[in-house]
Parts: structure tokens; C-alpha cells; sequence
């Protein structure tokens, strides 16, 4: 039977099991609006295009499946691209459809026009124009396909608006393959072997541990090398939750807001596994300095981030997943002669007396309530199972740090593009997804008002995600460095006017608590998580607190300053 484009192209979103939408309509898809109210899955109406490709993006980092976004032409598509960015930064499998104008237009200027597909090529995996209808089931099939496999990642499709009104018939294409990309899923024996009989000889081994864990799903494979051979484990932003942040191998994160054991823990380890880690610049601060005495092995499914930025030993291009139990099999045989426990003892105690001498902490007893004390208390109320979404800045340090992750995807931050205005859409997808956990963004005063607008999105969907502000006021990272490298000049940074954050809650249908005394924290938070509708908790915290420790940037990792 013939269908019209939209009617396909609606078809394939049921195909691949699809079953919320993230979007925003617009002259160019509304011919797939027409077509939406008979098709299975939810549509949920934004009030941004931003916050439907973040919302879209929390989807699927709290669940790992592919989200997916629907937005128009011209501005509609042009108010992703910070989503998009984001996503590619931070390897998370969305999949954007912009609506374009007809294509005898395409190229002439026309009304809501825009070149997405050329806009966004350096931050998409992969992007398509869809030229042909008869192209359009494959091209869905194949975005869907691309942003999940091998290091996934956002891919758009555009699509014209007549494509979507022509006739043409349907025909799922069942099998995918491209023959230019073939991710290499399997590793090496030989490099595998090569690595068990480098851990077999390490005395000071360390795991670095990267967002590729949770996105392969390697999670219980990289705790089992922990626990059986005893060797302490580090991880990044996006790393966090792929270890439990509970365990005693763990040393907190690492890099610029690491914790001192985890920095020392590098610096002084003789051999490194960077298991799905990118070795970002806020991770090895000065490079030159960065592991000075270890061998490096990186484990990654993408080759061409292996050797970027620093200079590895022992490169393993391989799925984390499958490189981790392969690993495990290789180490296991070589268990019944090693007794990991004693061989790694006198290391394990050396970092831990790190995380004993220096452990994460700040200064009580000031007058103000400290940002670091509401998030244990987030934590502590929470029992370490809520979903927490963060914004970006100091909010989103002291959320890493003070929070401890015990589950993987229980944390959502932009980690690579560090995006102010992400954690509240990204919450709402999340909680699209699992309607009955608590999810939290911690938020700052500035970031929440870059996309408070979505506030009505949650209240019209019923999803109770909570908001905690601590607010101080400032732009406060930003702050931060004008106080320690910059002679105090506060330009810019100070945001005292401000909405009144209770009233705006409640102007929305949502509900609204301010707390200004360190004892109203605790009530309050088990008030508002509580209630089953969206909630914003704005907590006047110190206006001057610092994260620490930190590592100015560009310094070696063990020049660090400290609380
Ligand atoms: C979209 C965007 N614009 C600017 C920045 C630069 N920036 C990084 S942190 C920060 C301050 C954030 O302030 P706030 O949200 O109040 O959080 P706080 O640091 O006080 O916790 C700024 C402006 C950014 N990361 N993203």
C-alpha cells in the first residue's frame, strides 16, 4: 500500500520500538503532525527546541536507548544545535529530525530555510537530506542504526516537506549494514594477552574509567577486574556510576575537581587502563606531566581517539563490553596463581591514606548554608537512587563529588561541551522514561534560567522532577576563577536580580519552597521530593564557596589546591 512520507516516516519511528518523541511543530512538518494522533508513541511538546533535543539526550543517557527529536526548518533546527553539540561531545545516541522547505526551494533562499545539514556536519555523526522518498525508510533506518552502534552519537535527518506529502510505497528495510562503517566490536587477542601480563607485573595499577563503560554497558565486568584483583579504580565526569561511588577501591574522580587521591593515584601509578575515556584536558591537566610513571593502555571503540591527546603504550580498539570480559577470562586463569589481594596491598593502603589525608570536604560552621552540604543532603534523602541531572558550573562539581553514583546512568551532565541550561530538559526525559523515580536536577542560579521555560513542559505532563538551586547569586565558576586568577574582578559574574523562584514555580502550576537556614535544609528537601509534581527548592547558599580541590588549568594534576 502507498503512505505519504509523514505516514512513512511515522512508520519507521514505530519500527524501531520508538515510544516518546521530543518536539516542537512548524509549517515544515506539519504534514507529520497531521499524521501524529495515529501513531503509538508519545509526543511531548517542548516549549524550546533546545530543551526538546536535552530532554531527548537525558532519555537516553538515563536509559541507553536511542532518544529522538522532532523539530521544523530554519530556527526550529537552529535551536538544536547546542543539543546537538552536546550529544556529540558526550557520545549519546539522539536522533534529530528537521523539517525542511520543499525541494525545488532547497538553496533559494527560502522562507525558514537554513543548510542544517551543512551546520551541523562537525557535530553530528552523521547527518542526511532526504532527496528521494524512495530513500526515506532506509535513511530513518540507517540514523537509527549509526547513532547506537560503534561510538554512538547524535545523527540528523532532514526532511522536505514535500517528501513528506509524496505517495510512495512502504517497505521496512529488515537488514542495515554500510559498507564504509564497520565498528570494531572484537579486541585483539594478542593485545588482550598483552595487557593481562602488563597487570600481572604492575605493582601500582590504576582504572580511569570513561563514559564508553556505561555506554557499552560494561559496568559489571570493570567491577568484577576491580574487586577480584584489587586495584583501585578513578573515573571521569562521564565515567561516574560505572563504579560504585560507595566502594573503598573507589578514589572519587579525577582531573581539574578530582579528588587528591585519585590526582596522586595517577601520578604515581605504573600502569594506567583508560577504559572508554577520552583523556580530556580538564582529566590530564598538564600533559607532559600526566601519568609520569605509568604504562598507558586505553581501551576505546574509536580509533581515532586513540593517540589524540596523549600517547598511549598499548592501544585496544575494541567495544568496552567485549575488551573488559575478554580481560576478565585471561585474568581469571592467571587468579589461580596470584593472590591480588596481597600483591596490590601495599598500593590500595597508599591511596587510601591519599583519601584519608585529603578527602572530599569544606568548612562548616559559617554563617551561610554551604552548596556541598545540600547535595549530601540530596544524597542522604535520596539514598543514593535518585536520578540526578546537573547544569553546569559549580552546581554541577559539588553534584560529582558529594553525590555518590552507585548505579550507572544515574547521573546526567554535559560533560565535553559543559552546556549551562541542559540538566532541567535532560531531567524531564529521564523522568519521561521512568516516571517513578526520582529524578533531580541541582541546578545554579544561572543556568536554570536559560531553560526555566520548560517548567510548563513538566507541569503538563505531570513529571515531578525536582529542582534544587543552590543559589549564591553569581555565575559562580565563573566567579571562582575571577577570585583565584583574575584579582577579583567580579565583571559580569554577579546575578542578583533575579526572578523570584517561588513565584515563578507557582506561576507555572509547580510548587515553590525558599530555604535560607542550613536547618530548613533537610524538611524541606523531604517536602518537596515528597510531592508529586514538579517542585522548585531555591537554597541561598554561600555566595562565595569554592569547588575544590582544583587544579588551575594547565598545571600538572599534583598542583592542586586545596580546601
Ligand atoms: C551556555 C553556556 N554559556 C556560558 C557558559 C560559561 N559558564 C560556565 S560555568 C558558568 C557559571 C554558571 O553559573 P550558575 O549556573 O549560577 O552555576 P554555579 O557555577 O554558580 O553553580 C558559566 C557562565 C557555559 N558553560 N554554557
Amino acid at each position: 500500500m502507498e503512505l505519504t512520507g509523514a505516514q512513512i516516516f511515522l512508520e519507521c519511528l514505530k519500527k524501531e520500538g520508538v515510544d516518546v518523541v521530543f518536539g516542537f511543530p512548524g509549517g515544515a512538518v506539519i504534514d507529520i503532525y497531521d499524521e501524529l494522533p495515529n501513531y503509538p508513541f508519545k509526543h511531548i511538546l517542548v516549549r524550546h527546541e533546545q530543551g526538546a533535543i536535552h530532554a531527548a539526550d537525558g532519555y537516553a543517557r538515563a536509559t541507553g536507548d536511542v532518544g529522538v527529536c522532532l523539530v521544523t526548518s530554519g530556527p526550529g533546527a537552529t535551536n538544536t544545535v547546542t543539543g546537538i553539540a552536546t550529544a556529540y561531545m558526550d557520545s549519546i545516541p539522539v536522533v534529530i529530525f528537521t523539517g525542511q522547505v520543499p525541494t525545488p526551494l532547497i538553496g533559494n533562499d527560502a522562507f525558514q530555510e537554513v543548510d542544517i545539514v551543512g551546520i551541523t556536519r562537525p557535530c553530528t555523526k552523521h547527518n542526511y537530506l532526504v532527496k528521494d522518498i524512495k530513500d526515506l525508510a532506509f535513511t530513518v533506518r540507517q540514523a537509527f542504526y549509526l547513532a547506537r552502534t560503534g561510538r554512538p552519537g547524535p545523527v540528523l535527518v532532514d526532511l522536505p516537506k514535500d517528501i513528506m506529502q509524496q505517495k510512495f510505497e512502504f517497505v521496512w528495510p529488515e537488514d542495515v549494514s554500510l559498507r564504509s562503517y564497520n565498528p570494531n566490536l572484537k579486541p585483539h587477542t594478542r593485545q588482550i594477552k598483552k595487557v593481562a601480563k602488563l597487570i600481572e607485573k604492575a605493582e601500582r595499577p590504576l582504572i580511569y574509567a570513561g563514559g564508553g563503560v556505561i555506554s557499552s554497558g560494561a559496568e559489571d565486568e570493570l567491577t568484577w577486574l576491580a574487586k577480584s584483583l584489587n586495584i583501585p579504580v578513578t573515573a571521569t565526569l562521564m565515567g561516574l556510576g560505572a563504579f560504585p561511588g560507595n566502594d573503598p577501591l573507589w578514589l572519587g574522580m579525577l582531573g581539574m575537581h578530582g579528588t587528591y587521591a585519585a590526582n596522586m593515584a595517577i601520578n604515581n601509578a605504573d600502569l594506567v587502563l583508560a577504559i572508554g575515556a577520552r583523556f580530556d584536558d580538564r582529566v590530564t591537566g598538564k600533559v607532559s606531566t600526566f601519568a609520569p610513571k605509568a604504562t598507558l593502555v586505553h581501551i576505546d571503540i574509536d580509533p581515532t581517539s586513540i593517540q589524540k591527546n596523549v600517547a598511549v603504550h598499548v592501544p585496544l580498539v575494541a567495544d568496552c563490553k567485549s575488551a573488559l570480559s575478554a580481560l576478565k577470562s585471561e585474568m581469571e586463569l592467571k587468579s589461580k596463581s596470584i593472590d591480588w589481594e596481597v600483591s596490590h596491598a601495599v598500593w590500595v593502603r597508599q591511596v587510601q591514606e591519599w583519601s584519608e589525608i585529603h578527602p572530599l570536604r569544606y568548612k562548616k560552621g559559617s554563617k551561610f548554608i554551604k552548596p556541598q552540604f545540600v547535595v549530601e543532603k540530596v544524597y542522604e534523602i535520596s539514598n543514593g537512587d535518585a536520578i540526578i541531572a546537573t547544569e553546569v558550573g559549580q552546581n554541577q562539581m559539588w553534584a560529582a563529588q558529594f553525590y555518590k553514583f552507585k548505579r550507572s546512568k544515574s547521573f546526567l551532565s554535559s560533560g565535553g561541551l559543559g552546556t549551562m541550561g541542559y540538566g532541567f530538559p535532560a531531567a524531564i526525559g529521564a523522568q519521561m522514561a521512568f516516571p517513578d523515580k526520582l529524578v533531580v536536577n541541582i541546578a545554579g542560579d544561572g543556568s536554570i534560567q536559560m531553560n526555566i521555560q520548560e517548567m510548563m513542559t513538566a507541569v503538563c505532563n505531570n513529571l515531578p522532577v525536582k529542582i534544587v538551586i543552590l543559589n549564591n547569586g553569581y555565575l559562580g565558576m565563573v566567579r571562582q576563577w575571577q577570585e583565584l586568577f583574575y584579582n577579583r574582578n567580579y565583571c559580569e559574574t554577579c546575578m542578583d536580580a533575579q526572578p523570584d523562584f517561588v513565584k515563578l514555580a507557582e506561576a507555572y502550576g509547580a510548587a515553590g519552597f525558599r530555604v535560607t537556614e542550613e536547618k530548613d535544609v533537610e524538611p524541606v528537601l523531604k517536602e518537596a521530593f515528597a510531592l508529586n509534581k514538579p517542585v522548585i527548592v531555591d537554597v541561598r547558599v554561600d555566595p562565595e564557596e569554592n569547588v575544590y580541590p582544583m587544579v588551575p588549568a594547565g598545571a600538572s594534576l599534583t598542583d592542586m589546591l586545596l580546601v
